[in-house]
């Protein structure tokens, strides 16, 4: 008899494993394939415990669809370019490659520890030049095919330190490292022309329905498309137009005023030469230093000021106020909009503000009573409007509609919220955008056998008004490839989104230099069969990577649209309540869970604490727990040792040996459709300890083969979940097959029927007892044996029974006086 000690298992069964490429991908075309995928990490040092649910509910995945006969692909890697690293070099002078790929080591050495069934011949790194020489060749696809183009845009920028800096770099609207407030500075960069997708993006979210609801409603208001019209007005006494963007062409004779945002490109026309022309400058300053999210949100001051100039309303001929105001966004719609105050909360506030007039078109039965107090956005009839007045509002949006586009003044259309796709970033840490500008020829893509165009290593970190790339003089002078000439790099890196919107497909291919994956093993392998991750990626993440998936479906290089057939986000591991983060100092780390248990404890208390989707709540006597049934299963092994080792297989002849060989087949349906089905780990670890616990009720006498049976299945039931203790079980019992190769059982349907049946015993309805009778037993020998019961006895004592009903194959009544 010896005693579980997870430590030398672990380390045992790890090495093997490693020794034996025990998880290689296999390829065996008569088998059907699986893709399981966890959403990769930044490599920021260690690993959280978060880290830990994620890999284990892949790991169980991966495991069970092993042994059930799949070509399991089940690869890790590491989303490596960022900002951390950088900054870690600007304090502490490491340099990021240097950082990053310590963290990496050590990070790999504890998923080893974990017992993650990865491939590591598949293992990938964004930062390392054989991946991002790939992510290079990409951009130039995405440029050929017209989905990449510079242009200015605004970025934040410290004055005091003159550098750009990244949206996390920003804390407070200062600069993180000298505090001074940060302004908007425009740069020309470049962008990913996503917008182009965004209907398909849209519409086949539908064709994902493996995908949680509350995902697919994130990336559907991400998307934000909205019908309406655009309307042109004149402008009085230019020759120019402005053309607004609105959902609600049915309140055009409500317009009361228009409003552009301020950086629309009309305004600096619109305003030369107006006596307050300074103040509108001084104005236009002001609100370009907030954010988009301060700008939009409800409860954020509406500000604006007059232009000096008029449109024409076109259809009424009158004058309507140019303004400017801080609510409208320049890149939504066309940047300007037709102000509705009675009719839009937004304009509402905004009229009421500067005493600009309220029109009101739309009524609700019965009329307004009084003067509106308030935006009615309601549906109603049309008032005021001309030959349009008496229509309902909904029927007036057509009919307008159609007046405009029969005039040429305006066109039904839709709007997408979505924006093309910044990938620009002045940083040292990312890919090198491969682009050379040349005087004579302009913007030349490095020609593809040149890739990858390496990051240079000698950077300065710090200085002033560049990007790193752009301090390292023999980096950006070069050669232009069209022309000969001298020429400049680009020493933008990439947003390295873009390096982790593809690498799902890399896996297949992961060793190949010649191409950025093989086609025909992309289109073999995916999409993935289930991807895992947090809901924080619920959209950039997995917008951009759908976005990438459908170019490259375009370009013919995939036979499928979309990357990932079924998506699980796993839920926060808090402890009382309060997410687990450094921050607030309640963090459990694997190291001292893994030193303490072993890391067989850990993923059965993670898989068993809750649904995978759902918030973990940690809890030391729950790992307790999980550590004292994974014991509990080991002495079940090893005092029966002798018996299964001899056991000549069962005999399930008595009434003992059939129970628990019922027990062991329903033990099997459950794990087997938990796990590959339903995704419901815990209840899956429930079944086997309730397999387990029958195991122990056995009685000595019974058939012994029976028992031998149901404790290899167990053990084999446990596997996916605790690998290491399974095998280290499977290998006592005499097997010379590892357990990681044994194939999943299967479970016999009749062996499901029980022979027996549970009657529940109820007093006037209350439930008393439980009596279990053999399947054919009368009604009549039901109620004898209720009646005469010891218990029942006891319980009628000075009573008298009125009437006794039963209910067959469920429980009988007594009802008592
Ligand atoms: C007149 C109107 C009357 C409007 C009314 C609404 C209600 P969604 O649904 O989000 O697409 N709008 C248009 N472009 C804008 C911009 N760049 N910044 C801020 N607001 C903008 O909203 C579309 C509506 O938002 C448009 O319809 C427009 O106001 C405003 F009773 O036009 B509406
Ligand atoms: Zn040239």
């Amino acid at each position: 008899e010896h005693r579980y000690a997870p430590a030398e298992i672990e380390k045992k069964w790890q090495r093997i494993w490693d020794e034996t490429h025990a998880h290689k991908t296999q390829n065996d075309p008569e088998k059907p394939y699986y893709y399981c995928l966890e959403q990769f990490p930044y490599p920021s040092g260690r690993l959280h415990m978060g880290h830990v649910r994620v890999y284990t509910i892949g790991d169980v995945v991966a495991r069970f669809k092993r042994a059930q006969g799949f070509n399991v692909l089940h690869p890790m890697g590491w989303d490596a370019f960022g900002m951390p690293a950088e900054n870690f070099a600007i304090k502490h002078g490491v340099h990021p490659n240097v950082s990053t790929w310590d963290n990496i080591n050590f990070m790999r050495g504890q998923d080893k520890e974990l017992g993650i069934s990865i491939d590591w011949d598949k293992e990938l790194a964004t930062c390392s030049p054989d991946y991002y020489k790939w992510t290079q060749w990409l951009f130039q696809l995405f440029y050929e095919r017209g989905l990449a183009y510079k242009k200015e845009a605004a970025v934040n920028w410290c004055p005091d330190c003159s550098t750009v800096l990244a949206n996390e770099q920003v804390e407070d609207g200062g600069c993180w490292r000298c505090g001074t407030e940060v302004v908007k500075k425009d740069l020309a960069q470049w962008f990913f022309k996503i917008t182009d997708y965004a209907e398909r993006l849209l519409t086949d979210l539908d064709k994902l329905p493996g995908w949680p609801e509350k995902v697919k409603t994130m990336q559907r208001n991400w998307i934000g498309k909205s019908t309406g019209a655009d309307i042109t007005y004149k402008i009085a006494g230019r020759d120019e137009t402005v053309t607004v963007f609105t959902t609600r062409p049915d309140t055009l004779y409500g317009v009361s005023y228009l409003v552009l945002a301020p950086e629309h490109a009309l305004v600096q026309q619109l305003i030369a030469g107006y006596e307050k022309e300074a103040d509108v400058r001084a104005f236009i300053d002001q609100v370009r230093k907030a954010s988009e999210i301060e700008r939009t949100s409800t409860d954020a001051e509406k500000v604006g000021i007059f232009t000096g100039s008029y449109a024409v309303h076109p259809l009424t001929g009158a004058q309507v106020p140019i303004w400017i105001a801080n609510y409208v966004l320049p890149d939504y719609g066309t940047g300007a909009v037709m102000g509705v105050p009675a009719h839009d909360e937004r304009d509402f506030e905004f009229a009421s503000k500067y005493e600009l007039p309220i029109p009101v078109v739309i009524e609700p039965e019965g009329g307004h009573q009084g003067p509106l107090t308030a935006a009615f956005t309601e549906d109603g009839t049309i008032i005021n409007s001309a030959e349009f007045t008496g229509l309902h509002n909904r029927d007036a949006l057509t009919k307008i509609t159609a007046h405009l586009e029969a005039q040429g003044i305006g066109k039904a259309t839709t709007s997408f919220r979505l924006r093309d796709w910044l990938v620009s970033r002045q940083r040292y840490w990312g890919a090198p955008i491969p682009m050379i500008y040349c005087d004579s020829c302009g913007t030349v893509p490095v020609p593809k056998d040149q890739l990858p165009v390496l990051l240079p290593e000698n950077v300065d970190f710090g200085v002033k008004g560049k990007s790193p790339l752009a301090t390292n003089e023999e980096f950006v002078n070069t050669t232009c490839p069209s022309c000969g000439g001298h020429a400049q790099r680009e020493t933008d890196t990439m947003d390295t989104f873009i390096d982790s919107s593809w690498y799902y497909l890399r896996y297949v291919s992961a060793q190949d230099d010649s191409q950025p994956f093989s086609t025909e093993d992309a289109n073999k392998w995916l999409p993935v069969d289930k991807y895992i991750g947090g809901i924080e990626h619920a959209i950039l993440h997995l917008l951009y990577s759908r976005f990438f998936t459908k170019v490259l479906h375009d370009a013919e290089l995939v036979n499928f649209d979309e990357p990932f057939e079924s998506l699980l986000t796993q839920g926060m591991i808090v402890m009382n309540g309060a997410k687990m983060s450094k921050s607030k100092g309640n963090v459990v780390s694997p190291e001292d869970i893994i030193g303490k248990y072993g890391a067989d404890t850990a993923r059965v208390f993670i898989l068993f604490a809750a649904p995978p989707d759902r918030d973990l709540e940690w809890s030391d006597q729950g790992v307790e727990g999980a550590n004292r049934f994974l014991n509990r299963v080991w002495r079940l092994v090893d005092n029966n040792l002798h018996q299964i080792r001899s056991s000549k297989g069962a005999n399930a002849e008595g009434a003992e040996a059939k129970k628990l060989r019922t027990a062991m087949h329903a033990a099997i349906k459950k794990v087997t459709e938990d796990i590959g089905d339903r995704y419901q780990f815990n209840t899956a670890i429930s079944a086997v300890m309730e397999l387990v616990n029958a195991i122990y009720a056995y009685p000595e006498h019974a058939d012994p083969g029976t028992k031998a049976d149901a404790i290899k299945t167990a053990v084999i039931l446990l596997s996916p979940a605790a690998p290491h203790i399974t095998s280290e079980l499977w290998e006592m019992m005499g097997h010379k097959t590892p357990l990681h190769q044994v194939v999943w059982p299967t479970y016999d349907e009749s062996a499901l029927v029980s022979d027996e049946i549970e009657y529940v015993v109820q007093l006037n309805g209350k439930v008393k007892d439980r009596i279990v009778f053999p399947k054919d037993t009368t009604k009549e020998e039901i109620e004898q044996t209720v009646l005469t019961s010891e218990k029942v006895q006891a319980l009628l004592e000075g009573k008298s029974i009125k009437k006794v009903i039963v209910v067959p194959g469920k429980l009988v009544n007594l009802v008592v006086g």
